[in-house]
């Protein structure tokens, strides 16, 4: 899989954008979702501009798969400012939904004195949720309304309409389709993207793709990759990709007829096992800091840019 020739934007997210333009109008906040896993490779860079000037919240959700400390520094890069509010959610443990209500409250507070002045106090808040496919949109939507009245299920593109959804909170929910858009600045987005569950199995070389995975998990969270699969950390000090999925495999006894290795099953498995959370609770990048990591070696599949302008987020760090 040359990550660079993903296609990763089928018809209906043209038709997604043209759904965000066209009902902008009639919410009064957007709620942008972003995967906490993936905060800045989620974060689709066509839905600030389709939606400049509305008021946002952003909510890093699937909390309870990432690493807390390094979701905190994401809730604090992606709240800089009084106009910029950020919660990290989960709306399987529930954790944070409850802030959700009273922080869209906080950033439309002027606007809703104006209500309550015109006595207009009891109007409804109508907030239009946007993300990329499969961050959870449709699972917020329902934990909110409480009930199943949006389709979910565990892969990108299970949304195609819009859809209006009442909720006892006092706001009024607009589901979305997911939105990805044409071209990534960096390979290692799509690939973040891929590895999460955004863009759709069916497209991707999956054994490359799992391969890759094992790498950045094998350089980044070693203990836990190495613990899961009970894989001698010293031993692959100088293992390429391929052969730590090939560890995976032997490990797992993962093998097909003629006693070779099932590297196929060991991919499913190892980024169905990442996607659950049963190698841990991992970010797979970080906000930008002052700490650097040293220049890796070209053929790597390189995680970090260490050349990055100072104001853009970083890659990951270890947080094992
Ligand atoms: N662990 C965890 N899983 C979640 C969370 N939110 C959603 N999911 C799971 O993520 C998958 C996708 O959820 P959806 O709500 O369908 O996502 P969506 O953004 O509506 O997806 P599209 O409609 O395809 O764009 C489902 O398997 C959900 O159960 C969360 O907060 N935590
Ligand atoms: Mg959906």
């Amino acid at each position: 899989m040359p990550s660079q020739t993903i296609q990763w934007f089928p018809g209906h997210m043209a038709k997604t954008r043209r759904l965000i333009t066209e009902n902008l109008s009639q919410v009064d906040i957007v709620i942008e979702l972003l995967d906490a896993r993936i905060p800045k490779s989620s974060k689709n860079p066509e839905i600030d501009r389709l939606t400049a000037g509305k008021p946002k919240l952003t909510l890093l959700t699937k909390a309870s798969l990432a690493d807390p400390a390094a979701t905190s520094k994401w809730v604090a890069a992606y709240s800089k400012n009084a106009n910029a509010k950020a919660l990290a959610i989960d709306v399987i443990t529930g954790e944070g939904v409850k802030g959700i209500a009273p922080a869209i409250r906080e950033i439309l507070s002027e606007k809703l004195k104006r209500y309550e002045m015109k006595g207009m106090s009891g109007r409804k808040i109508r907030a239009m949720i946007v993300g990329i496919p499969n961050v959870g949109k449709s699972s917020l939507v329902n934990k909110l309304g409480g009930g199943k009245k949006a389709k979910v299920e565990d892969r990108p593109g299970v949304t195609l309409t819009k859809q209006w959804v009442t909720t006892s909170i006092g706001i009024e929910l607009l589901d979305m389709p997911g939105v990805l858009w044409p071209k990534f600045d960096d390979a290692l987005i799509g690939e973040n993207l891929a590895f999460t569950g955004a863009i759709r199995d069916a497209i991707l070389d999956i054994e490359e793709l799992a391969a890759k995975l094992c790498l950045r998990l094998y350089k980044n969270h070693t203990s836990l990759f190495c613990a899961r699969y009970k894989l001698d950390a010293e031993s692959l000090t100088d293992a390429g990709q391929y052969d730590l999925l090939c560890a995976v495999a032997r490990k797992r006894g993962f093998l097909i007829s003629g006693g070779e290795l099932d590297t196929e099953r060991a991919s499913t498995i190892v980024l169905d096992e990442f996607r659950e959370g049963k190698i841990g609770r991992i970010t797979l990048e970080l906000p930008e800091t002052a700490k650097k990591k040293p220049a890796p070696k070209a053929d790597e599949g390189a995680d970090v840019k260490p050349d990055k302008a100072q104001s853009e987020p970083t890659s990951e760090e270890s947080n094992d």
